[in-house]
């Protein structure tokens, strides 16, 4: 069933749902009839290319090299990144930017090249351009990380945007990860991957795409060096990859290669090289530091659609309590609203939400509400009346409201790209502050808008701000959930100061992590759709947006015991690890599969209660450093080209390596990997890497690893903070980083290093400081001292 028969299905049934089945055709034939007035016939089209090198202009960190038809602004900025842009694009406006664009390198300089070309020669990059606009990206050793060759526009004889089309080559042994959320990753193989966030309208699986969360990032790992590309342009486009081959042919590699077809905006890139934790560094230097969530949302969070009640919340609340299993939020899904309008509540079924909120808070348990986007089109509904004086809501070319369907019916969207509409939408946030929420789940956002056919979403030609540069949806549906996040977050910053907010969202683009991480929406419950999550987290790490997690069960249907279990385990290891459902699915409460499912589920919590730190650190560092905490596991060795090919398994930190169950009937599964010495922190057996090993998998726990010479903050039995220490190889050292925190609030704490040795037959844990080493003062834990070696 589709979001659109569902739409009907579940609203109340009869005649409610025959109206909305109703709705949803007007709505498909308004949002026709919009286009077709609005948007401009696609007539004939010229096709152009830059021609050959005129002349150049240096400026500072590169310049301008111009061509007979376009011209090229290259710049080295001071992180070590390089932008360049075609004719004339410069590297702002956008969207993804944190700020202003970073100062140039002023060692940078354009000087001439061979055959005629031109070349920018900076510390970490040289950037060559051919007499025809190929531009290459080499490392400082001379060899080539990415040729692009030179542009292709075609351009409407009567005036608009051009489309635009750039091919590029990469090393014969590259493989590409990113482009935001996708399901059949991480590792993106040959194929066609579109770029616009989508509402897939029914549950996904691996081969779903696009998905909500669509990104132009693209982390390429070669022998070379990995780079990460970004082409900052938020229209619609396809990126088709294909993978190289060495030794192909004649002997000789056939390079990987990339093509991006754009439908229109500025045909303008960053590039980052390095090491994968470099590039990641530069990435958050220029997109932002991903926000830091408060120490609550990294705990256990349990959602449905569907709770119904306050009764039922409580239910929910005393079984997790009885049973003795962590739970630090509880979800309010739209059912809560007074009939399915934002910024609402059902005063039937939830009467005294701040007094609930406030009895769950004293128990430890936050509540997280749902935000939708759309509004009620009804006068005396208070959201659409402030709007409307503000004149907050889309409007289409002709200048009406742009009028789509959503869970309440008829509705209006507000137009986030305006700095008025995000600072009225913020305000709102107040309301759910009153009512005692603490974080804050954005869904719907693509936006979307139920349609009986064509494209679920608001008609291409709806006009927005484009913060007063003017445009339409074609430029600003891929960030309408970015600017939406923004305003929630720009607006709790006000209302709350005192508390770091806690904002997830379905959609976003690049830049999503300044204000908040994302989930992986309605995953189809199914085998598929669990190895889907890990693929979808993994990806959006490496674009940036660390802190993201699936819907644990899946979002439909009931998974088996035995799935659902080693979803719950694989999440419990994740950034956000919630359970969560749709109306119509079974229950996802652990006690609800059997008590074997129950304690190995209580297992998972516990653990995950006792990772809290060293999540919180890894959170901290996140925003320090960009580097997610879910990292593939060739993070430390993008040499390794097995690890490169492996997606079912990650680096948790530095720290930890976690390998998931990801196909029924395990007990064991092979686990690749990285060089070093590795535990398996049940059986304390050593493993030494590089290559595969066989780990025990049974149902009762998914093989965690720990890094020989690791550190790791834990919380100990008495809850307060403790060192586990996995000794070093023998000959080696080791140690870790922790970060203590105050749970919320903007107090910068101290990074503290910690480093693991061998004297005699002890291993020796101390605290490094500016004036030497010293004592620890948090009791410290030493494991792995006896392990038995296994044969790898
Ligand atoms: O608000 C209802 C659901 C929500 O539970 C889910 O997490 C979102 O991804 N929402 C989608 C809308 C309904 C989709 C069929």
């Amino acid at each position: 069933m589709d979001g659109r028969d569902l739409v009907c299905s579940v609203k109340a049934g009869g005649s409610a749902g025959a109206a909305q089945r109703l709705r949803t055709v007007r709505a498909a034939w308004r949002r026709r009839r919009a286009d077709a007035a609005g948007l401009p016939p696609r007539g004939a089209e010229r096709a152009r290319v830059p021609g050959p090198v005129q002349d150049v202009e240096p400026g500072p960190g590169g310049g301008i090299v111009r061509f007979s038809r376009s011209e090229l602004r290259i710049l080295v900025a001071v992180n070590g990144a390089v932008f360049w842009g075609w004719d004339g694009a410069g590297p702002e406006p956008s969207y993804a930017l944190a700020g202003r664009c970073p100062e140039p390198d002023p060692r940078a300089v354009l000087e001439p090249d061979k055959d005629g070309g031109w070349r920018v020669v900076a510390e970490r990059v040289t950037v060559a351009v051919s007499r025809h606009g190929a531009v290459e990206v080499r490392t400082p050793g001379g060899v080539t990380l990415r040729r692009d060759l030179p542009p292709r526009w075609w351009e409407p004889v009567g005036g608009g945007p051009a489309r635009w089309k750039q091919r590029s080559e990469v090393p014969a042994d590259a493989r590409f990860f990113g482009l935001g959320g996708r399901a059949s990753g991480p590792r993106l193989r040959d194929g066609a991957y579109r770029l616009w966030n989508t509402d897939p309208g029914r549950p996904f699986a691996p081969g779903d795409d696009p998905l909500y969360l669509t990104m132009p990032v693209q982390v390429v790992v070669a022998d070379a060096a990995t780079h990460l590309v970004f082409h900052d342009t938020s229209w619609d486009g396809t990126v088709t990859l294909r993978e190289g081959e060495e030794g192909a042919g004649s002997g000789h590699d056939r390079p990987g290669t990339c093509e991006l077809r754009m439908d229109g905006g500025p045909l303008r890139c960053w590039v980052m090289v390095g090491t994968p934790a470099r590039v990641l560094l530069a990435w958050a230097s220029l997109t932002g530091a991903p926000a830091l969530p408060p120490a609550w949302a990294l705990g256990h969070q349990h959602a449905r659609w569907g709770f119904g009640s306050e009764q039922e919340v409580r239910r929910i609340v005393a079984g997790y309590q009885e049973r003795g299993l962590p739970l630090d939020a509880v979800h309010l899904d739209i059912d809560h609203y007074d009939e399915h309008q934002v910024f609402t509540v059902d005063h039937e079924r939830f009467p005294k939400l701040p007094v609930f909120a406030e009895e769950l808070r004293r128990q430890g348990i936050r509540l997280v509400s749902i935000v939708d986007p759309a509004v009620k089109a009804a006068s005396g509904n208070a959201v659409y009346d402030g709007g409307a004086a503000l004149d907050a809501f889309v409007r289409d070319a002709s200048g009406e409201l742009v009028q789509g369907v959503a869970w309440p019916g008829e509705a209006v969207y507000p137009d986030f790209t305006h700095a008025r509409v995000r600072k009225w939408w913020g305000g709102l946030y107040a309301e759910r502050l009153a009512q005692g929420f603490s974080g804050f789940w954005h869904d719907m956002n693509e936006p979307t808008s139920f349609t009986a056919f064509g494209e679920s979403t608001l008609p291409r030609s709806a006009r927005h701000s484009l913060d007063e540069r003017g445009g339409d949806h074609r430029e600003a549906h891929n960030v309408y959930a970015l600017c939406m996040a923004r305003a929630a977050y720009e607006g709790l910053r006000e209302l709350a100061p005192q508390e770091r907010p806690f904002v997830f969202s379905r959609s976003g683009w690049a830049g999503l992590q300044r204000y908040g991480g994302t989930w992986s929406g309605d995953v189809a419950t199914g085998w598929p759709g669990l190895r889907a999550s890990l693929s979808l987290v993994m990806g959006l790490g490496l674009c940036g947006v660390p802190h993201s997690g699936p819907d644990v069960g899946g979002f439909d249907g009931t998974p088996s015991p035995e799935l659902y279990l080693r979803w719950f385990q694989l999440a419990s290891y994740l950034p956000l690890f919630r359970t969560h459902a749709s109306l119509r699915a079974g229950r996802r409460e652990p006690w609800e599969f059997g008590p074997d499912t129950l304690e190995h589920a209580r297992v998972a919590l516990v653990e995950r209660r006792r990772l809290l730190p060293y999540f919180m650190t890894l959170a901290h560092l996140a925003r320090r450093t960009g580097a997610p905490y879910v990292r593939p596991l060739w993070w430390g060795a993008p040499e390794d080209r097995a690890l490169r090919d492996c997606g079912d398994a990650f680096l948790l930190g530095d720290c930890l390596l976690v390998a998931p169950v990801l196909d029924p009937g395990a007990d064991r599964r092979a686990v690749q990997l990285p060089r070093g010495l590795w535990y398996d922190t049940a059986t304390e057996q050593a493993y030494e890497g590089p290559g595969q090993v066989l780990v025990d998998a049974p149902l009762s726990r998914i093989p965690v690893l720990a890094r020989a010479g690791s550190v790791i903050p834990v919380r100990g039995e008495d809850g307060c903070l403790e060192l586990e220490a996995w000794a070093p190889a023998r000959g080696r050292t080791g140690g870790g980083l922790v970060v203590q925190d105050a749970g919320d609030g903007w107090d910068e704490p101290e990074v503290e290093r910690y480093t693991a040795r061998w004297e005699g037959r002890r291993v020796i844990v101390e605290r490094e400081g500016e004036d030497g080493v010293r004592e620890p003062s948090h009791p410290v834990r030493v494991r792995g001292l006896t392990a038995r070696r296994a044969q790898t």
